[in-house]
């Protein structure tokens, strides 16, 4: 996706111009001085190239990439190692009742793995107890008889149960195949200590021998390298929040700091890389908990320096082996909900200093609400959609027409209370009546007084999506909102999110409309199913009626651990008041 910045033009009109006066010099055709114009029309071709190309090329924070990129890598955080044990054995049954249908159930401790020889045991699967980060290494040993031959193991890690025991092949997800976390180790001697390269994530590795030496052997030691940048204690929750918000902040917790690498990751398992819709969200609940704003920040220059060439953010980028954006790939949304970061990044830190700098990023994103928003105040959707991923949701058939007016509103609210943080509404004076605009289109056109929900021009869907966003772009007044709030729930057709991102901003406009106890409801419902089905970090996609529902067509790929989960800590933190024990029912 490419939004064509004015110098790009100003480049291609130097251009033309060029070749037109090349032209005429051509058909002056003066024999005598025909060698002295070839000349000089050479030298005029070199000179003007020159001149021009630099200004067609250019990097619209060509000035100042340089310096980001370099406050980016001295802010890269230091992860934190720390060596962890297995708990138990445990074998994978089938339970109709568990998660994806299959459970852990615990067999013995683990030290029976160092006792016995690997082929006196039927399946082992090892279980540590927690989601760790890291890296895998285990001994070997002989038993009686001289080793001969070399061992063939197979190693296979699951963040859930059903993981290890889903036949991976054949293949039939949408992503790489390779991100499913199955290792063959060949042992050439024994004894020997072998570390697994690939950096894993899971609670659970099934081991299986895949070559059966002549020899009885054992794993003497089975240890792990647990990494995550995570080093800070967030402070304990009030003693009166209910049990079941305390399990849920401790998974969130457990969630945000596996997910804290040298970038807010969005997935340690999958994906691995910053992208801007979770790193909003992360660093929030980073806010309430761990408070390690140095990540924030580094999380902040790395995405500013490494923009695409006309300015606007690239929706993820990573910062192994070498810092570099996932090149093509940019989300409207994504790049609009940067200033939001910035924002919050400032009120949590109060450095000035970085959000002067970044600012112009900001404002830089807000070209692409200005590109599609028409004299009536509607933004241009069907344009916008051919030229963007425009996300939302994973929920298949989104209609996402309400939503991106409600989120282009969001944005600009959002970089204006930036500005006037920082003393630059001036750069912004447009913003407050362009906002005062949408929103009356947003009344006019898109809202329905009969049913109280908003729906599409052209498609009438409901949506919570929609709801959602015009809430949070502060569209209805409070009563409007609570009230397609609740008519979304007798609506039996409304498309209801199906991951933890969209349910966050709809836990945020249930408290912004003043609906605190079903906000409650909904953590202690939604995150909540997810740890009554054995959650120890949330996951990536959640239908409570659908347990292997995969945005990738292939449940074990989905990620169950995923940065964008974690924020019922944020509110369990940041608004305490909702989750108390003695709460009264408004
Ligand atoms: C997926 C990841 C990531 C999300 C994008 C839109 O690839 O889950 O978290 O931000 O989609």
């Amino acid at each position: 996706m490419y939004v064509y910045t004015t110098t790009d033009f100003a480049g291609l009109v130097k251009l033309y111009i060029l070749a037109f006066l090349l032209e005429i010099i051509e058909n002056m055709k003066i024999n005598n001085f025909l060698i002295g114009i070839r000349l000089f029309k050479i030298c005029f071709l070199m000179v003007g190239l020159a001149c021009a190309c630099p200004i067609y090329a250019q990097d619209f924070f060509q000035q100042v990439r340089e310096g980001w990129l370099k406050e980016a890598a001295q802010t890269t955080p230091v992860l934190i190692k720390s060596i962890k044990k297995p708990l138990k054995l445990v074998t994978i049954v089938k339970d109709k009742a568990a998660f994806q249908g299959y459970k852990a159930v615990p067999m013995s401790d683990a030290k029976k793995l160092y006792d016995t020889a690997f082929q006196a045991m039927s399946g082992v699967v090892v279980d540590f107890g927690e989601h760790l980060t890291g890296h895998l290494s285990f001994c070997l040993r002989a038993l009686k008889q001289t080793p001969d031959a070399p061992l063939r193991l197979k190693f296979t890690f699951g963040e859930v149960p059903s993981e290890v025991v889903t036949p991976f092949d054949p293949y039939t997800g949408g992503l790489s195949r390779a991100w499913l976390q199955d290792e063959v180790v060949t042992v050439m001697e024994v004894p020997d200590t072998i570390v697994i390269p690939r950096r894993v994530a899971f609670r659970y590795v099934k081991i299986e021998l895949l070559a059966k030496p002549g020899f009885p052997f054992a794993i003497s030691k089975l240890s792990f390298e647990a990494v995550s940048s995570a080093s800070a204690t967030p402070s304990p929750l009030l003693a009166t929040t209910p049990a079941l918000f305390k399990k849920i902040d401790s998974v969130g917790l457990a969630t945000l700091k596996e997910c804290m690498q040298t970038v807010f990751e969005d997935g340690p398992k999958r994906d691995q890389r910053l992208w801007i819709g979770d790193l909003y969200l992360q660093s929030m609940a980073n806010n309430y908990s761990y408070k390690q704003y140095n990540l924030s920040k580094h999380c902040l220059y790395l995405l500013a320096g490494l923009s695409s060439d006309n300015g606007i953010l690239h929706a993820a980028v990573f910062d192994r082996p070498v810092p570099h954006p996932q090149a093509g790939q940019f989300l409207l949304e994504y790049a609009l909900l940067y200033g939001a970061a910035l924002k919050e990044y400032l009120i949590a830190t109060g450095d000035q200093h970085t959000a002067k700098e970044l600012w112009p990023v900001v404002k830089k994103q807000l070209d692409i609400v200005n590109r599609y928003v028409g004299n009536d105040g509607l933004m241009d959707f069907e344009n916008a959609a051919k030229e963007w991923w425009i996300f939302f949701d994973w929920k298949d058939g989104l209609y996402k027409e309400v939503p991106l007016q409600g989120i282009s509103i969001f944005a600009l609210n959002e970089a204006y209370d930036l500005s006037r943080l920082i003393g630059k509404e001036h750069e912004l004076a447009y913003v407050p009546p362009l906002v005062k605009k949408m929103r009356a289109a947003a009344r006019k056109w898109l809202y329905n007084q009969h049913t109280d929900l908003f729906v599409g021009l052209h498609n009438k869907q409901v949506s919570y999506a929609s709801q959602i966003w015009m809430i949070l772009a502060g569209v209805p007044s409070q009563k409007q909102a609570q009230r397609a709030l609740a008519a979304l729930e007798t609506i039996d057709s409304a498309v209801t999110p199906v991951t933890p991102y969209l349910n966050h901003y709809y836990v945020q406009a249930l408290i912004n409309s003043g609906m605190q106890d079903k906000a409650r409801e909904v953590i202690g419902s939604y995150w909540g199913g997810m740890v009554s089905k054995g959650a120890d970090t949330f996951w990536e996609a959640y239908d409570p009626k659908d347990d292997y529902l995969s945005p990738y067509g292939f449940f074990p790929v989905n990620s169950y651990c995923h940065a964008w989960s974690c924020t019922p800590l944020f509110f369990i933190r940041k608004y305490p008041e909702i989750f108390q024990l003695q709460r009264t029912s408004k």
